[in-house]
């Protein structure tokens, strides 16, 4: 890092840089000073820094790091904490309380949420005094005191700049905390602008973190489960699919980890899979589609529910992840989910695209 000491960044004028990354300096440095005076001021009497509902990687992180820059804090959630975000908080060694006693603190610092009924059941009157961190753009007007950023892509983001602020050095496990909330709310950077890109260079040259690193927190073991490595190829091998226009509807069986099954065959190609999880006593098809499809209007969770209805099961969920649940032949459930989705992308595309439907076939065939 020639000449920087380790973990201590360099300031430039539009921000604390590390190499060629850079965390911006706040848009607000006055107003996040008033938050940091409170934090540093409610030691005494308590500061709880407190997630939404199913707390997502980023409020976790944005949690973390918080608590890195001020030990004293305690972390809580409303009512539940996400898998990520537990699996980060077990790497981190820490702990984060789910729907704690909120009234013996002096002060709540509710991260990552755009809303009171991301924290409550929307009344926050009997509340001690709180404090809002957050990036998005649709912003309730809180009746508290408030710092939002929405140039920010995670809120992880904003709880960085005011580690800066109180001149803490950068550690390893803020580094992992941080590229794992930019990596969850920039739909794995998909959706990333240049400057979170930036902050995540900034983060990667400031420690000795690999993006590996972070991706084995997130993904955990999960990502090495013998079984579920097994699930995901048998569904390669079962594939059967369809060419509709320019996408690919697929159906697959296995026996467990339908879902998982489903997004491998996404990332092989697939626009929109099936995967029924066999079973003696029960029968499970697991439903995924990319953005694109979604944008021509289908909705996975309607189709499921038709199809439900169609076989006597119960169908339905998201737009673009769904699911049904009930008894039945797979094979004839899932080419009739085939069948009806070919159909549904063929009338969405409409007069647009040339209407043309062709099988192609099954794994394990000629592929011509
Ligand atoms: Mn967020």
């Amino acid at each position: 890092m020639s000449g920087t000491p380790a973990g201590r960044p360099v300031p430039r004028p539009d921000g604390w840089a590390f190499g060629r990354g850079i965390l911006p300096y706040p848009k607000d440095r006055a107003l996040l000073w008033n938050l940091v005076s409170e934090i540093i001021d409610g030691r005494e009497g308590g500061v709880m820094v407190y997630a939404h509902h199913n707390a997502d990687l980023d409020a976790v992180a944005t949690a973390l790091v918080l608590k890195r820059a001020f030990p004293w804090v305690k972390l809580g959630a409303f009512k539940s904490i996400s898998t990520p975000g537990r699996k980060l908080l077990t790497a981190m060694k820490e702990e984060m309380a789910v729907d704690p006693d909120l009234t013996i603190f002096k002060l709540v610092v509710i991260v990552d949420s755009s809303s009171a009924l991301q924290v409550s059941d929307g009344n926050l009157s009997s509340w001690p005094r709180h404090w809002v961190l957050d990036h998005h753009a649709e912003h309730e007007r809180w009746g508290t005191e408030h710092y939002n950023d929405p140039n920010m892509g995670a809120c992880v983001e904003i709880a960085l700049q005011i580690a800066m602020m109180t001149n803490l050095p950068l550690d390893r496990e803020m580094a992992v905390a941080g590229i794992a909330g930019i990596i969850a709310d920039t739909g794995k950077f998909r959706f990333a602008r240049a400057s979170d890109m930036s902050a995540c260079s900034f983060l990667l040259n400031g420690s000795d973190v690999r993006m590996e690193d972070v991706l084995d927190v997130i993904e955990g073991e999960e990502y090495f489960d013998v079984s579920k490595k097994i699930a995901q190829l048998k569904a390669m091998r079962r594939v059967q699919f369809q060419k509709v226009g320019d996408q690919i509807v697929a159906t697959s069986r296995v026996t467990s980890f339908e879902a998982a099954a489903a997004r491998a065959l996404l990332v092989a190609g697939a626009d929109v899979v099936f995967i029924a999880a066999d079973r003696p006593d029960e029968l499970r098809i697991s439903s995924r589609a990319k953005p694109h499809i979604l944008r021509l209007g289908v909705h996975l969770g309607n189709f499921m529910d038709e199809i439900g209805k169609l076989t006597g099961n119960e169908g339905g969920g998201h737009d673009g992840a769904a699911g049904l649940n009930g008894k039945g032949n797979a094979d004839k459930i899932l080419s009739l989910c085939m069948k009806k989705m070919s159909q549904l992308i063929e009338d969405k595309m409409g007069d647009t695209k040339p209407k043309h439907v062709e099988e192609i076939g099954t794994a394990g065939e000629n592929e011509r």
